[in-house]
């Protein structure tokens, strides 16, 4: 019988990977798409327009703001799993739209479980948690660690995180919360810090500036430590804990920590250049809460589910750059023989 599951955000980063990844599994997928002025759609054109997939990957106009299109989303694809990547994904502007933010991706979150409990409880639910519910609490964080939430959208996605656990253990949905530390890929949102460099590197060494006035990549606080992994390998870990005989919830992460500033070193090194020469700050980048530092452990996802991150944040910087510039038609060798 050839699985059915339903993917919300699949036109962003983590959708599209597995979209994807469950379509090479033989899975039909299901997505829900916002209805936007411009074409929103350039991650997923690839398989959407693919021959092999037609039939097999339907899109469905709805939001997580409107419970109307998620039942009947969830009513016409019949799922065997739904995977709740759509949000307000950035932290930065959660604090200025906080009550859209919890609107989305809390209530959201609800929205769609109620969805699933009412008309497909046999399901199986990921909730895309993030490692911005431990917030002020120091590393390593785990499946145990305290919550501190920084920002509107840490305290959503906290409660989406315990509605999640909640319908789990009142209602006996087959619902997980799977806590990803930060993952980036070739197709991170432009907004989001390691793809400003990416793309400011790629920019400066194939034409000198990285857009703007000054031709500078304007940054906030360059002290900030994250771990960052490759998105491509995280969708495989969100697909496994909807595998396992019981649900549980798991952290994924590599388990190192980066500055800010060691992310603009790796991505700058490698096309010769030095960022000290291209990295200006601003203020206005600085959130009114930051949070410091975000290293996870993800040795349960390791025993449990055999699954381990391989990608360091070199490579990541790497490959990231590389996709970025040859978006531009040159090469990293050819930019750092140039810097
Ligand atoms: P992303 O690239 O920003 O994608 C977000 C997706 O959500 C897009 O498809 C977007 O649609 C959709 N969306 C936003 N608001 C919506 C709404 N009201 N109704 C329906 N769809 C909506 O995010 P991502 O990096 O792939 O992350 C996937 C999920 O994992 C998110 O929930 C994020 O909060 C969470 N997460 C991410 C990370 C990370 O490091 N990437 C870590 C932990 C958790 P449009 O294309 O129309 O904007
Ligand atoms: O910031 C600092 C910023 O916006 C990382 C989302 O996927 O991961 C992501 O959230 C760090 C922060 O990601 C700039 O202050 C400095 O300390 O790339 P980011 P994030 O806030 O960690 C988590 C796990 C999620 O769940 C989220 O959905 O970098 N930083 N200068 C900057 N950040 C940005 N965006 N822009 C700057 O200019």
């Amino acid at each position: 019988m050839t699985k059915r599951a339903l993917i919300t955000g699949i036109t962003g980063q983590d959708g599209s990977y597995l979209a994807e990844l469950l379509l090479e599994k033989g899975y039909e997928v299901h997505g829900l798409v916002r209805r936007s002025s411009s074409f929103n759609r350039a991650r997923i054109d690839p398989i959407y327009l693919h021959p092999d997939n037609a039939g097999r990957l339907s899109l469905h106009y709805g939001d997580l703001t409107d419970s109307t299109s998620l039942t009947n989303i969830v009513r016409a694809a019949a799922p065997d799993e739904v995977y709740n990547l759509a949000a307000q994904s950035h932290v930065a502007v959660s604090f200025e739209m906080p009550e859209y933010t919890a609107s989305a991706d809390a209530i959201g979150a609800i929205r769609l479980l109620e969805a699933v409990r009412q008309h497909a409880p046999d399901a199986r639910f990921y909730q895309a948690s993030t490692s911005e519910m431990f917030g002020l609490t120091p590393p390593p964080q785990h499946e145990g660690t305290h919550f501190h939430p920084r920002s509107p959208y840490g305290a959503a996605k906290l409660h989406a995180h315990w509605a999640t656990v909640n319908y789990r253990e009142a209602y006996g949905l087959y619902a997980v919360s799977g806590i990803l530390f930060n993952h980036e890929s070739p197709r991170r949102g432009e907004s989001f810090v390691t793809r400003k460099i990416s793309l400011a590197a790629a920019r400066i060494a194939a034409t000198g500036s990285a857009s703007g006035a000054t031709g500078a990549l304007t940054l906030g606080n360059l002290d900030a430590i994250r771990d960052w992994g490759y998105a491509a390998e995280y969708v495989e870990g969100m697909w496994r804990m909807l595998q396992q005989d019981e649900p549980a919830d798991f952290v994924l992460a590599t388990g190192v920590g980066s500055t800010v500033r060691d992310f603009c070193e790796l991505a700058f090194s490698h096309v010769g250049l030095d960022w000290r020469d291209h990295v200006v700050t601003d203020p206005r980048f600085v959130r009114p809460a930051e949070v410091p530092e975000l290293v996870g452990d993800a040795s349960h996802a390791a025993s449990e589910l055999g699954w381990k991150a391989t990608t360091s944040v070199g490579e990541l910087a790497r490959l990231m750059v590389d996709a970025d510039l040859a978006a531009l038609g040159a090469t990293s060798s050819a930019a750092a023989e140039r810097a």
